[in-house]
Order: C-alpha cells, then sequence, then structure tokens
C-alpha cells in the first residue's frame, strides 16, 4: 500500500514536471520578440551588473550641513501631475580629512522636491531620513570608496533620492582631495569634453505659447526638444511642432498619465517620427509598458518605472522599453546610476540623463555623469537659466549656441558654489561635527 502510493506520486511528479515545463516553454514563446525585433525576452535575465571598483582615497568626515532651498523659477513649470512656480531641494555640505590633501569639501543635491507629485520623496521626507538617521552618523567615519559609504547606508530602505545627495557630496570630496575631475569620480570618458544636452518643456497655455517658447529654445541651440503631454493633449501639439519646425529631434513625456487603454492615443504618435514617448503608464507597471511597447513603432522610455537597479534589470528582461532615463537622484545615486548604465550598454539600450530642475550643484553632477559612454542622447541638462536667473553656482551652467554643455576638467565639480547665494534661498540649515 505504501509502496504503491509512493509509486503513483512519483508518477504524478513526474507529469506535472512535464506539464509544467511545457508551460515554461510556451510562456516563453508567447512573450519572446518576434524573429528580427529587439529586446531580450522575458526569460534572458540580463546578469546584475557588477559594483564599479574605486581607488581606495580615505576620507574622513569631518562635519557635514544640509540646507533646505527654495528658489523661484524663471517661469511656472506645468507637467501632467501638476505646475510649480517655485523649487526646493536640500544641499548636502561634507567637509572631510584625507592624509594627504588636508581637508576638502564636497556637495551633492537632494532633487526630491516640496510636492510629492514627480515622486513620493519630499524635501521634508529627505529631512526627517538625513537628519534622524543619516547624517548624525557620519562625523568621525572613514569612507575610502563609496561602496563603503554605500554599506554603512544600506539599512534605510527606500529613500534613494535622500542617499543619493550624500553620495554625490562624497564623489566631489573625493574628486577635490585626488586632485582629479569629477567625471573622473563618475568613470567619464575622457574624450568628451562636451556633452550635447536637451530642454523639457512644460504645458503650455495654447499652441502659440508652445510654438513660440519651443523656437526660443530651438534658437539657443538645444539639440532635442521634450514636450511634456497629458491625455487629449499630445497628438495636437505634436502636429503643430511638425509643422511649424519640420524634423527636429522631438520626445514626449507623459509623466505615467495614461493606461493601456489609452493605447489608441499613443499609437496615433507613431506618425510623427517621436524619437521616444518618456514614462506613459504607471511607474510600477513594467508589465504593461511591455505590452504597449510591443504595439508601438516608436521607442518607450522610462523614468519613473526605474528606481534601483534591480527594476532596470526587470525592466530589460520584460521589454518594457528601449530607451531608459537615468536620474541619479531616483535611482540612489550615482554608483547606482552607473551600474544602470553598464547593464544598459551591455544590451545595447542607449541612456540618457534625466533633469530634476536642480540647481547648479546636481546639474554639475549630471554633466559629469554624461560623460559614460552609453549617455548617446542629449539630456535634460539645460543651462541654468532654462529654470533659474540666478543660480547657486558661479559661473552658470551655459549652453553654446551647438547645444552642448562645457565639462569642467578642473577638480571637484568645476564650479564655485556661492555661500552667499546658498543663504539667501535657504529655509532651514543644520549641521554635525565630529566631538
Ligand atoms: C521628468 N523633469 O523628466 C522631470 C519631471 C519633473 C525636466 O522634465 C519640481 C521638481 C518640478 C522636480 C517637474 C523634467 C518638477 C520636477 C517635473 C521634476 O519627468
Ligand atoms: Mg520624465
Amino acid at each position: 500500500m505504501e509502496q504503491r502510493d509512493r509509486v503513483e506520486r512519483d508518477e504524478w511528479q513526474e507529469a506535472a514536471a512535464e506539464a509544467g515545463a511545457a508551460a515554461t516553454a510556451a510562456q516563453r514563446d508567447a512573450v519572446a520578440p518576434a524573429a528580427g525585433s529587439e529586446g531580450p525576452g522575458v526569460l534572458d535575465f540580463p546578469p546584475m551588473p557588477a559594483e564599479p571598483e574605486a581607488e581606495a582615497v580615505p576620507l574622513t568626515i569631518t562635519g557635514v550641513q544640509l540646507f533646505w532651498l527654495r528658489m523661484p523659477l524663471v517661469a511656472p513649470f506645468e507637467t501632467s501631475y501638476g505646475r510649480v512656480d517655485r523649487r526646493e531641494c536640500l544641499l548636502v555640505r561634507l567637509e572631510a580629512r584625507h592624509p594627504e590633501a588636508g581637508v576638502v569639501e564636497g556637495w551633492g543635491e537632494v532633487v526630491a522636491d516640496a510636492d510629492p507629485g514627480y515622486s513620493y520623496e519630499t524635501t521634508g521626507t529627505a529631512w526627517h531620513v538625513l537628519t534622524e538617521f543619516i547624517l548624525p552618523a557620519l562625523p568621525g567615519r572613514t569612507f575610502a570608496t563609496p561602496g563603503q559609504w554605500r554599506a554603512a547606508c544600506e539599512w534605510v530602505r527606500g529613500h534613494p533620492m535622500a542617499k543619493a545627495g550624500v553620495e554625490m557630496a562624497l564623489l566631489d570630496a573625493r574628486s577635490r582631495a585626488r586632485g582629479v575631475p569629477l567625471w573622473q569620480e563618475y568613470g567619464g570618458d575622457p574624450a568628451r569634453r562636451r556633452i550635447p544636452v536637451g530642454v523639457s518643456v512644460g504645458i503650455q497655455p495654447s499652441l502659440d505659447a508652445l510654438l513660440a517658447t519651443v523656437e526660443r529654445f530651438l534658437e539657443q541651440g538645444y539639440r532635442r526638444i521634450k514636450i511634456k503631454i497629458k491625455p487629449g493633449y499630445e497628438v495636437e501639439p505634436v502636429r503643430a511642432l511638425r509643422q511649424r519646425f519640420g524634423s527636429i529631434p522631438l520626445m514626449v513625456d507623459a509623466n505615467a498619465a495614461y493606461t493601456l487603454a489609452d493605447a489608441g492615443r499613443l499609437r496615433a504618435l507613431d506618425d510623427y517620427g517621436l524619437m521616444m514617448i518618456e514614462q506613459p503608464l504607471h511607474e510600477d507597471d513594467l508589465l504593461d509598458h511591455a505590452a504597449l511597447q510591443r504595439q508601438l513603432a516608436t521607442p518607450v522610455c522610462l523614468d519613473e518605472s526605474v528606481k534601483h537597479v534591480h527594476g532596470a534589470r526587470e525592466a530589460l528582461a520584460l521589454g518594457s522599453g528601449r530607451i531608459i532615463n537615468i536620474k541619479q537622484g531616483r535611482v540612489g545615486g550615482p554608483i547606482d546610476a552607473r551600474r544602470i548604465h553598464d547593464l544598459c550598454r551591455r544590451y545595447g539600450i542607449p541612456v540618457w540623463c534625466g533633469g530634476m530642475l536642480e540647481t547648479g550643484v546636481g546639474r554639475a553632477h549630471n554633466i559629469a555623469l554624461t560623460t559614460l559612454p552609453g549617455f548617446t542622447l542629449p539630456g535634460d541638462t539645460s543651462g541654468s537659466d532654462r529654470y533659474y536667473h540666478e543660480d547657486v553656482i558661479d559661473p552658470a551652467v551655459r549652453v553654446g549656441p551647438d547645444g552642448t554643455v562645457e565639462v569642467p576638467q578642473e577638480p571637484g565639480l568645476g564650479y564655485r558654489v556661492v555661500p552667499e547665494r546658498v543663504e539667501k534661498y535657504t529655509l532651514r540649515h543644520r549641521s554635525w561635527h565630529a566631538s
């Protein structure tokens, strides 16, 4: 009896295993891209990219300062989720001692805004996490590599923008201690002396206003125009821009405002030769992005959906898009931005550097990040004057008539942070020092 049971169970298990294998093969066939189409199938897992190697540069943190800034924008900026006329952010300033170089400073930017419109993080949540859990523990600690900093803050779940601000400051301090330009800390390509940039244009009150705004940016030399869209406002503005400006490099960004039920509206954009459609669907819906991409000729670009290197890997495996927008704040800092870059490069997925209306501090870090070789499309690192009458750095970030920004070659940010301007826009300030 006992013996028979076992035999029956074994037969059942064999049949189940066979059925499972058949189902797996069918699923694989169902999701595999058609012959000749791009992108890996869902079961071709790209391996996790390794953490980049870094030279040991022992920096002992002697002081930390945190600034909460509010800066007026030159013009209101409207997206599918709202309209802002001022920008908030946190600036992190580290002071650190190096055995040979002495005391150096380093600046980073927490790109969260006042409201949780783009992501759940806000200046308030970042202030909370940094002041309660991360910054008080820093004075007296020594980090020889960015990886050691990562290990120290890993216990804090989430809050990528808060962590990224500190990591940027550490990279700036390292570059000053080593006496090398910031792009070298990011692992950039020395041949990239200038980076091509584009501009992001908010939703405008009228089509005439849109045409006038885009014309002004094209005259300034920007290499790519991105307009914000929302359901019901997509085909009309794109058609108007194509009629007026012909085949300019053009793309749209929906900031997650559509659902798969709107696929028809998005398919209508296929006729206009857009470079890409950025983040059409919900940030957590990689599956529907994969389904949508299969219905579109235009590449889907992911922004909000790529929150970390793990998610980037899932998106590549699923075919959720053909392009990735990398924002170092959104993905937790420069190191993971680089790992996502490395992953995408390996799989032939082009990337570009996104923008969060950064002050000059974040902007300088974005310029450095963009020197990595996989950044083959113009990013959103516009000139300072796109957003601010007065930036906190000197000189301001300037876009040349050829639509490029120079990559600074001196150690550190390559721009001077002006203390009086930081102070002028600061709402709150806190500092910590080694005892
Ligand atoms: C994007 N940025 O690519 C974001 C979204 C965005 C340049 O288009 C305050 C702070 C307002 C951050 C508006 C660009 C913002 C913001 C939009 C980020 O989706
Ligand atoms: Mg975007």
